[in-house]
C-alpha cells in the first residue's frame, strides 16, 4: 500500500511556479475595484497523465426498444478526465449556472463534469433508447427514471463531492459529476492539458481528482499575480 503522504505525492508531481514578471503586472492592476474581488490573480496551468481507461463490455438488454442496435456503438472504452480545482472556497456565481451532460452513443458526454454548488445540470437523451439516469452517491442520491429520445431531466446539486453516474439500462455506463466550491477548476483536455484563470494570487492548495484515485492528489502552488504557477502530474506512470 502506498503512502499517501507529502514524499509519495513528491515522487509523482513535478511542480514548478513561473513567477516572471508576475509582481510588476500586479502592481498595475486596481486593486479593491472588483468590490471584495482579490486585487491580483494568476493562471494555473499544466498537464494530467490520465491511466489508460478499462475495457468494459457493454451489456445488451433487450427489455427497451432499440436496444440490440445501439448497443453496438459501445465498445469504446471511456477514458475519463482529471478534475483540477483550487481548494479555496469562493462563492458561487449568481445566477446558479445550468450544466449539461448528454446521454449519446450509450455513454454519457462529457463523461466527467465539473460544477459549482448549487448548480443545476440537464441531462439530455440524445439516443434513440431509453436511459434512466441515477447516483447512489451520498452526495446526491437521485433516479430520473427512464425517458426517450430527446427528453431532459435535470438534477440540482447542492453538496460538495463526487457523484458516480450510472443507468439502469446499461450497466456500462458510467459518468462522474464533481461538486465543488469554488468557480475556479478545469477539466483535463484530451491531451491532460488544463488552465485555470483568474486565481487569486498567492499560496494555493491545488487539487487533482481522477476517478482512479483513491483520493484527490493536493499540491500547493505559489500563484504568481498576473503570471502563471503550472503542475504537471502524472497518474498513469504510478500503475492505479
Ligand atoms: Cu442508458
Amino acid at each position: 500500500m502506498r503512502t499517501r503522504g507529502v514524499a509519495a505525492l513528491a515522487s509523482g508531481l513535478a511542480v514548478a511556479a513561473f513567477a516572471a514578471a508576475g509582481w510588476i503586472a500586479a502592481r498595475a492592476q486596481e486593486p479593491g475595484a472588483g468590490g471584495g474581488r482579490p486585487a491580483a490573480s494568476g493562471t494555473v496551468r499544466g498537464r494530467v497523465q490520465v491511466p489508460a481507461p478499462t475495457k468494459k463490455k457493454a451489456r445488451v438488454s433487450v427489455r427497451y426498444p432499440g436496444e440490440r442496435g445501439a448497443a453496438q456503438k459501445t465498445d469504446q472504452p471511456t477514458q475519463f478526465a482529471a478534475v483540477v480545482y483550487i481548494r479555496e472556497k469562493l462563492p458561487a456565481p449568481t445566477p446558479a449556472p445550468v450544466g449539461r451532460m448528454e446521454n449519446k452513443g450509450l455513454t454519457f458526454v462529457p463523461a466527467v463534469l465539473a460544477i459549482q454548488v448549487g448548480t443545476t445540470v440537464e441531462f439530455p437523451n440524445r439516443d434513440d433508447v431509453y436511459h434512466n439516469v441515477l447516483s447512489y452517491s451520498s452526495t446526491k442520491r437521485f433516479d430520473l427514471g427512464r425517458y426517450p429520445t430527446d427528453e431532459k431531466r435535470s438534477v440540482t446539486f447542492d453538496k460538495p463531492g463526487v457523484v458516480r453516474l450510472a443507468c439502469e439500462i446499461h450497466e456500462h455506463m458510467r459518468g462522474y459529476i464533481v461538486v465543488l466550491e469554488t468557480s475556479r477548476f478545469a477539466v483535463t483536455r484530451e491531451d491532460g492539458t488544463f488552465e485555470i484563470p483568474g486565481v487569486p494570487a498567492g499560496r494555493q492548495r491545488v487539487a487533482v481528482w481522477h476517478e482512479k484515485l483513491s483520493e484527490e492528489r493536493v499540491e500547493e502552488l505559489e500563484v504568481p499575480a498576473g503570471g502563471e504557477a503550472t503542475l504537471s502530474v502524472n497518474l498513469a506512470a504510478e500503475g492505479g
